[in-house]
């Protein structure tokens, strides 16, 4: 059965950076009006399909990302990760994808990083991890627990 090694069913970690916390309350016209709550019940829905078990997580916190990712590393099977403004700036986050390999890690965005503004053009982020996908809301992490589960 896909996704299953044995009868254990795998973990993974959907990580989300700092601000997401205050998805669904402002600048729906950039993020969409869901709020993190109902975007992690899609996600728990999305992981039974699946047959993963997935650990929904937010931080405002670079060092708190990292200590998960970290985690991550010696419990989970896989990561999607929205690393939020962090992406654009962490190299603390790219090391630490880095040093989790090959566990595989899937960088989201909700938005169109490329269609906004240049500084979010650029993301420390996406070197380290297998794929990435923006500009889908929601959905985008959706997708990215499709392909993980197809991976492990
Ligand atoms: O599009 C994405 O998912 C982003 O990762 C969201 C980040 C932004 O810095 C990235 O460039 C792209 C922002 C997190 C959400 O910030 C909010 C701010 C105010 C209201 C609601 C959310």
């Amino acid at each position: 059965m896909r996704a299953r090694k044995g009868n254990a069913v795998k973990t993974v970690f959907v990580i989300n950076g700092p601000n997401l916390n205050l998805l669904g309350k402002r600048e729906p016209s950039i993020y969409g009006g869901k709020d993190l709550e109902a975007i992690s019940k899609d996600c728990l829905q999305a992981g039974e399909d699946l047959g993963l078990m997935v650990d929904f997580r937010q931080s405002n916190h670079e060092g708190v990302l990292v200590d998960w990712l970290h985690e991550a590393g010696e419990q989970a099977a896989g990561v999607v990760i929205n690393p939020a403004g962090y992406g654009h700036t962490s190299i603390a986050l790219h090391d630490a994808i880095k040093a989790i390999a090959p566990l595989p890690v899937i960088e989201v965005h909700l938005s169109n990083i490329h269609a906004r503004e240049p500084f979010r053009h650029h993301t420390m982020t996406s070197p380290a991890v297998v794929g990435m996908i923006c500009g889908l809301g929601p959905t985008g992490y959706i997708l990215a627990l499709r392909a993980l589960a197809d991976r492990i």
